[in-house]
């Protein structure tokens, strides 16, 4: 596409070549970038089509990267990202090898700090701020700016954040970026009194004016400041019958509402706070999916649409029918049963109802759905008191997220032996959102606190029998299942057997004596890919296949020991398959389960191979490219337990 000025801009230093009344067309051509770029390779469309201007204006006044821009999720940084040295490459956004989906200091000195989850930004900007002031840098010194979303500010990090900047000596800025969602509609209070603030912003334009009139005239400066501050939000309080906004309670300089899409507005203010002493916050309304109709209509479907045509606004992504319903559709629709038939049962999400198919049980039963914001340690310690008053709360969390809440989870659930059910989404690879995103520690993080119980469903069919059991299980309960299309009953499986807690199941026999046989042992929805891998080497011949036992443990926690038991009279070798990370969950337990029986009864060694990730990061790309990589797809596991057979 020909762009009059996108394409003579590589990074921000060619932007500021520009003369301010070129940044409107700018605006414009980035807008129409980013739209045709996803329309084909899908991302976070609404949220960076609403910061447009905003990163047009950032780059154009600040001296990035020298000043430090730190984003909020970073789901909103597309623009940032075309206009810091990745337009060329944008194109890979997100793919395997390409460009990381979220703000990464990995990938450029431009992305100040890393972003994926909510509510790190005003920490990590304050930090950034004070320590460069500790620092006392020969160099230019660096100006700090954090932008955050309303949704991210319910997170209490931001508000950790925000206590601290009032206390500390610093002069750092804070974008608030007020869209009035997050990816679903945001409630709560503090959405409401930012509603209220902006229906102020008649007095807070005179406020402003005002000041840049005493500035002028030399009667505010750097020592009385804080007393003008005090006299005019006094002042304010007294004309709006409305008490300091919270920002000004906190002795933060508040800015705005301001209109987040007037580019030159958005110039002319920054360049007048940047350089002013003190920590300051700058509030601007902006709309999510600005520019494109479909996406500012629907702004829940478009945070995140999939492939479109840009024209008709068609979105091509097929959706899981009722023949494959998505695992979430399965969690979804068993909640809403359970719901109506007992009425102890309650949803909390931490504002992931649509992600996590809530919303099937919010539609019908609004009052039972807790939807607390971007707050997962709440959402956790939230359940926890539903439950000490009786009710059985399920606490739907993506594994990624609930690591913000590990300490809520020991100290407040399981200690105390509450039953919260904690229902653990996008465990696994979970694909193109990558490393910040993938739900590979939970089995490992949840394993050695005392009173876990901790399930992993291989079929739709386990996952509705888990959630069942667990709403009589009085104690705290985890049960993780991937992103994605649900793996249904397989039936060429010897048997499936009723469901237990602490109870596993053996899929396949092996059809012959122990040495020359292998017992696979797997947990969770990767168990299919094993039985796939086993059926391709049976195409292969009966011999190798008829060596191979396939037990489904389906519970980490207790673990079955009839079952390690079991396979270590009858097998030699055992191979462990999970999709986590190899140290602390399925494979440890096991190993760690061997190594206690052996030290008490010396008779035999068991030899134990553990298949799942290494020790490190998993980067981004689809799903099946990256259980490719980590050989963990049906021609990684095919190998490996060929390898095992051999030895
Ligand atoms: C800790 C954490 N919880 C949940 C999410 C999922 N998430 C991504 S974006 C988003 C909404 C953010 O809302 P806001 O900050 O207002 O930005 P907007 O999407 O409106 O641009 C949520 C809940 C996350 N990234 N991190």
């Amino acid at each position: 596409m020909e762009y009059k000025y996108l394409n003579t801009i590589y990074y921000p230093s060619d932007l500021k070549a520009l003369p301010r009344e070129a940044l409107p067309q700018v605006c414009e051509e980035v807008r129409d970038f980013i739209i045709q770029q996803l329309s084909q390779n899908p991302g976070h469309l609404g949220s960076s089509l609403g910061t447009v201007e905003l990163t047009v204006a950032l780059h154009y006044v600040f001296d990035t990267p020298n000043d430090q821009l730190v984003w909020d999720v970073g789901h909103q940084a597309y623009a940032h990202k075309i206009l810091t040295g990745r337009r060329e490459r944008f194109h890979t956004n997100r793919q395997f090898k390409g460009i990381a989906p979220f703000p990464s200091p990995m990938e450029s000195e431009y992305d100040a700090f890393i972003a994926g989850h909510a509510s790190n930004s005003i920490s990590a900007a304050l930090g950034i701020e004070i320590g460069e002031e500790a620092m006392r840098r020969e160099t230019k010194r660096r100006k700090v700016v954090a932008v955050i979303g309303d949704g991210a500010m319910t997170g209490g990090l931001a508000f950790e954040g925000l206590n601290n900047t009032s206390m500390n000596k610093n002069n750092l800025l804070i974008v608030l970026n007020d869209n009035n969602m997050a990816i679903d509609p945001i409630k709560g209070g503090f959405t409401q009194y930012l509603v209220d603030l902006t229906t102020s912003a008649r007095y807070n334009k005179w406020r402003w004016w005002m000041y840049r009139a005493a500035r002028k005239l030399h009667l505010i400066n750097d020592d009385n400041k804080g007393r003008v501050q005090r006299f005019t939000n006094n002042l304010k309080a007294i004309l709006t019958k409305q008490s300091y906004n919270i920002f000004q309670g906190l002795n933060l300089r508040y800015f705005g509402p301001a209109d987040g899409h007037d580019v030159l507005g958005l110039v002319r203010i920054f360049s007048e706070i940047k350089d002013y002493e003190g920590p300051k916050v700058l509030h601007i309304i902006t709309k999510k999916g600005k520019g494109y109709e479909p996406a500012e209509n629907d702004q829940t479907t478009w945070h995140a649409p999939g492939e479109f045509m840009v024209e008709t606004g068609e979105r091509l992504k097929a959706k899981g029918g009722k023949q494959d319903p998505l695992w979430q559709e399965v969690f979804g629709e068993q909640l809403l049963k359970m719901a109506k038939e007992d009425e102890r049962v309650v949803g909390v999400t931490p504002a992931m109802p649509s992600g996590c198919s809530m919303n099937i049980m919010q539609r019908e039963l609004p009052e039972r759905v807790f939807d607390v914001g971007i707050a997962e340690g709440h959402a956790v310690t939230f359940s926890a008191g539903m439950a000490k008053a009786g009710l059985v709360p399920y606490c739907n969390i993506y594994s990624s997220f609930l690591q913000r809440a590990y300490d809520n989870i020991i100290h407040d659930v399981a200690l105390p032996k509450l039953h919260v059910v904690f229902c653990i989404d996008r465990a696994g690879i979970v694909g193109n959102d990558g490393a910040t995103h993938h739900g590979l520690l939970d089995l490992a993080y949840l394993r050695p606190i005392p009173n876990m119980v901790i399930g992993s469903p291989m079929t739709k069919e386990d996952l509705e029998a888990m959630l069942q059991l667990a709403k009589e299980y009085d104690g705290p309960i985890a049960i993780r299942y991937p992103r994605g299309k649900a793996n249904m009953k397989v039936e060429s499986h010897e048997t499936t057997g009723e469901m237990k807690i602490g109870k596993g199941v053996c899929l396949r026999e092996s059809k012959v004596e122990s040495q020359k046989a292998i017992a696979v042992l797997s947990i969770g929805a990767i168990g299919n890919t094993v039985a796939e891998a086993i059926e391709a080497i049976k195409a292969r011949g009966e011999e190798q296949e008829a060596r191979i036992a396939h037990y489904d443990m389906r519970w980490l926690k207790p673990i079955d020991e009839d079952i390690l038991r079991e396979v270590r009279e009858k097998f030699d070798t055992i191979i462990t398959i999970e999709d986590g990370m190899i140290s602390g969950g399925l494979g440890s337990a096991v190993a760690e389960w061997m190594a206690d029986y052996e030290a008490k009864d010396e008779r035999r060694k068991t030899r134990v191979i553990r298949l799942g990730v290494e020790d490190q990061f998993v980067e981004h790309g689809s799903t099946k490219e990256l259980y490719r990589l980590l050989k963990l797809d049906k021609e990684g596991i095919c190998e490996s337990l060929l390898q095992a057979l051999e030895q």
